[in-house]
């Protein structure tokens, strides 16, 4: 392996990929076209998943770019069913009171489309749970250290992982149970994580219906400074 000490530290020749002109081109759309298949699925069957799968897919999420490479994330995986019971009534509860006076009249019209209430039983009939915990600090051996740009390291973490979902022929959606503390009691994990996306991960049901979206063109969400 070739390498070079920079700041006294080893780095490692990196070879990126590369492409033809033309393969530049097949490949970028190609891989938009597979990604604008993708789609929010509330109706998740309990059609059992490989664990395997989802080693993998957690696998690509980590590949994420993080602050100071610090990678300031913990993955949680839940099929245990009594697990996934308590995350759905805890989460339930929360939703109840959200849709029944937190949430704003705009809101909920905003929602109206989508279609969702209060009830989650994918967090119950999904083969896994995907909770995904931001570490704000890390802790080694009892002594507390920074992890930098939290939210956008873990908020790409999360983008990573839903497309490797979709390119699993898997579907997700992103719950946001608020507020999401329960999370941390039902999961026992420490001080120095904070929940921060749901993902329940399975098989759509056998016929599934999905809001009937449009997505931005190019012109109406890019700006192209020539
Ligand atoms: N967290 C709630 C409400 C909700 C909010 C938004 I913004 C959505 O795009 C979808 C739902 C829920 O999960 O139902």
């Amino acid at each position: 392996m070739e390498t070079k000490i920079i700041n006294g530290y080893t780095h490692v020749k990196y070879s990126p990929l590369q492409f033809s002109e033309k393969e530049m081109l097949e490949r970028s759309k190609s891989y938009y076209e597979l990604l604008n298949k993708r789609r929010s699925v509330r109706e998740i069957s309990d059609r059992p998943v490989d664990e395997q799968v989802i080693h993998h897919i957690i696998q690509t999420a980590s590949t994420a770019p993080s602050g100071a490479h610090k990678q300031p994330w913990t993955f949680c995986v839940v099929s245990n069913p009594e697990v996934k019971k308590q995350i759905r009534e805890a989460a339930e509860k929360e939703e109840y009171d959200s849709y029944n006076g937190r949430m704003s009249e705009r809101w909920l019209k905003d929602l109206e489309p989508i279609g969702t209430d209060w009830h989650k039983p994918f967090l119950e009939n999904a083969p896994y749970l995907i909770i995904v915990f931001k570490k704000v600090y890390e802790m080694n051996e009892g002594e507390k250290a920074n992890n930098y740009y939290v939210n956008e390291s873990v908020g790409i973490a999360c983008g990573m992982l839903i497309s490797a979902i979709h390119n699993a022929g898997l579907v997700t959606l992103t719950h946001t149970p608020s507020p999401m503390n329960f999370l941390t009691e039902v999961l026992n994990r420490p001080s120095n994580e904070r929940p921060f996306l749901l993902l329940p991960v399975g098989h759509a049901i056998d016929e599934v219906y999905v809001p009937d979206l449009e997505r931005k063109s190019l012109k109406e969400m890019a700006v192209f400074y020539k």
